[in-house]
């Protein structure tokens, strides 16, 4: 199968996609994947949001957030976070969060903030304790409690060990819901990583996850493709969480129904797979 072939099924499967690790200078990329998308036959048009070029040094990569324009969703506003002054060396992120506020018709939650975040490996640790700040500059932007950050934030490895983990306040925060567990790969290579996260805050859109929803998408297994294919697509397995879709009322009622529309949100770090798009 074409490589492209399979960026169109897995984007086709979400209803809200972070794409990270856009590179492409000139910017083609993302409109290329999104002409692809929403070219062939299908019932779903997507439209996107994307962030300025983001960086410290020239080399530099964007944001983006697909999203399904008919299943309800729209965007109202973005925000990026502004994280101190690059110039004198005080700011506190290689590329600063990406925050886009969503207003949903087809979930149980009616809105809230997606944001987008791609850690320095080398500075995980400092970063991802420095998302307590993104939370509290989301909610106070968009006027809410209901904040998501998601991405690729090298959270395990060598990046982020055993003991960091017991001296990082966001960790044992009990406001910060993590949604993925240590003992996940969220890698396609041999490696045994969680590089992937999500993290929530707020009790509306907590309450509005589906319990256990949150994994790795193996894209590999799933198409029966080989490692060194699955390679070419992306290094990391999407990682998916699915909230509530407004037909139902609760978690009984959704656990019994036997076919239910759920709006799952969905990151992907798919940088290789926009230089190949171009
Ligand atoms: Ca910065
Ligand atoms: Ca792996």
């Amino acid at each position: 199968m074409v490589l492209s072939l399979f960026y169109l099924k897995i984007v086709r499967r979400y209803d809200i996609i972070l794409i990270q690790e856009i590179r492409d200078s000139k910017g083609k990329a993302i409109d290329k994947l999104v002409d692809l998308v929403n070219s062939q036959a299908s019932p779903f048009q997507y439209d996107y949001v994307i962030s300025e070029r983001l960086g410290r040094t020239t080399s530099k990569e964007q944001y983006a957030f697909l999203y399904r324009t008919n299943s309800g969703i729209s965007v109202i506003s973005t925000h990026t976070h502004n994280d101190g002054d690059e110039a004198s060396g005080t700011d506190l992120f290689e590329r600063e969060p990406f925050m886009v506020h969503f207003k949903v018709t087809s979930t149980e939650i009616r809105s809230f903030v997606l944001v987008g975040i791609h850690t320095k490996p080398e500075k995980a640790v400092d970063e991802i304790n420095h998302l307590v700040g993104v939370f509290s500059d989301a909610q106070a932007q968009f006027n809410t409690p209901n904040v998501m950050i998601m991405g690729d934030l090298n959270a395990d490895c060598t990046y982020v060990g055993k003991r960091a983990w017991e001296k990082m306040p966001i960790r044992h925060d009990p406001e910060v819901h993590w949604l993925v567990g240590d003992e996940v790969d969220t890698t396609v290579s041999n490696t045994d990583c969680a590089y992937d996260r999500v993290l929530v805050m707020g009790d509306e859109l907590v309450q509005s996850i589906i319990p256990n929803s949150a994994k790795v998408f193996d894209f590999q297994t799933t198409y029966g493709i080989d490692q060194e294919t699955a390679l070419d697509v992306s290094d990391h397995f999407p990682v998916e969480v699915s909230v509530k879709s407004n037909t139902t009322s609760g978690v009984e009622q959704w656990q019994q129904l036997p076919f239910y529309t759920a709006t799952s949100i969905v990151i992907v770090v798919i940088y290789k797979v926009l230089q190949r798009c171009v």
